[in-house]
């Protein structure tokens, strides 16, 4: 990595680097420098074809911030030396880096309905932070992310096109995702209706994409690859996935996942709290709408990149992402099971 960390200058002359794991898709460092730390992250322009737009994205939110006043904290990337927002080196790529913010740390699992309550007023203070920015200036950096409509026309690609031994094994699998293409259809009318606002929209709403204090609370949302115009569903549905089980999505005993009533209840306020009032009454009477929905997509996803030889996510072992897609499945029929006494 020394060609890249030398573009930032000669502090990086003899930094050091640690590996920092749990993402599927771009690789993290920690890198430490003359006695401060940063962190570098290479882009996987498989994923983002056009990595300039993630930097173009934070250059306008940041603007925008500047524009309004406003000391909401945005981690933005260090620029090179030749000013560049990414650094490029032939054959390893893109890469960003970005300050390792004193005193913060991130949590890999949610263990207390509290660290809910936090990270999903982060996630919705962030979103409302730019309420009087048109997020359709964004860029778009993956094109439908989140699109369930256009997620379940993959998924049916696959079944034509995938590895067809694949196919045939995930019978059961296929079937069980069959069940509720009426989620697809619900979700295609709610985009046709404007009461479901576009917003500025984090889309990857895990727990270690938030910087935590010392004390546990909140202090801002990291990561901010996936920043795009989006829906409320996109941000409240993956905090749903990630938090209310006490297990993740690489669990491969499916008897641990559970729904955490406390932590569901947790993200509803800890989201509401961080919007202020901006929410619309469907927005508000849709939490658990966009728990299923989200869940259900990843599902898909992992399901559908298993029938097609795992080219997106990749695998560690023969079957990780069916096992991942069982696991999303197991989570979504207890998500559907607890709704309704979740929103009594
Ligand atoms: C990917 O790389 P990571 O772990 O932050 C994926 C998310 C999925 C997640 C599942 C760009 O996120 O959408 O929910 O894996 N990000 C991209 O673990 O595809
Ligand atoms: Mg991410």
């Amino acid at each position: 990595m020394n060609n890249i960390l030398q573009q930032y200058g000669s502090q990086f002359q003899s930094a050091s680097l640690e590996t920092i794991s749990g993402g599927l898709i771009n690789q993290t460092w920690k890198v430490s420098a003359k006695g401060e730390n940063f962190i570098l992250q290479r882009i996987n322009d498989n994923v983002f074809k056009e990595p300039q737009k993630i930097a173009t994205n934070v250059r306008l939110l940041a603007d925008h911030l500047t524009a309004i006043e406003s000391d909401y904290f945005l981690v933005s990337a260090i620029k090179t030396e030749g000013g560049e927002e990414l650094a490029y080196e032939e054959g390893n790529g893109y890469f960003r880096l970005t300050p390792f913010v004193k005193n913060s740390k991130t949590i890999q699992v949610v263990e207390t309905s509290e660290q809910a309550y936090e990270a999903a007023l982060q996630f919705a203070r962030f979103s409302r932070t730019f309420s009087d920015f048109d997020a359709k200036q964004l860029h778009v950096t993956i094109p439908n992310f989140h699109d369930l409509a256009y997620r379940y026309r993959q998924f049916e690609n696959a079944l034509l096109t995938g590895n067809p031994q694949r196919v045939k094994a995930c019978f059961d699998e296929i079937n069980q995702i069959r069940r509720y293409v009426h989620l697809v259809d619900e979700y295609n009318r709610i985009l046709g209706n404007p009461v479901f606002k576009l917003r500025v929209t984090h889309h990857d709403t895990k727990i270690s994409n938030v910087l935590f204090d010392l004390n546990n609370k909140g202090i801002c949302v990291i990561d901010l690859d996936t920043v795009m115009p989006g829906y409320f569903f996109s941000d409240v549905g993956d905090m749903m996935r990630t938090y209310l089980s006490p297990t993740n999505e690489e669990e491969m005993d499916f008897s641990k996942i559970l729904v955490r009533p406390m932590f569901y209840h947790a993200i509803v306020q800890g989201y509401s709290d961080g919007m202020q009032g901006a929410l619309s009454i469907e927005e508000e009477n849709s939490f658990s709408l966009a728990g299923q929905f989200l869940i259900y997509m990843q599902a898909l996803r992992f399901l559908t990149d298993y029938l097609n030889n795992d080219v997106y996510y990749g695998a560690q072992f023969e079957g990780q992402n069916l096992t991942r897609a069982q696991n999303q499945l197991s989570l979504f029929s207890a998500f559907v099971c607890a709704r309704a006494s979740l929103t009594e």
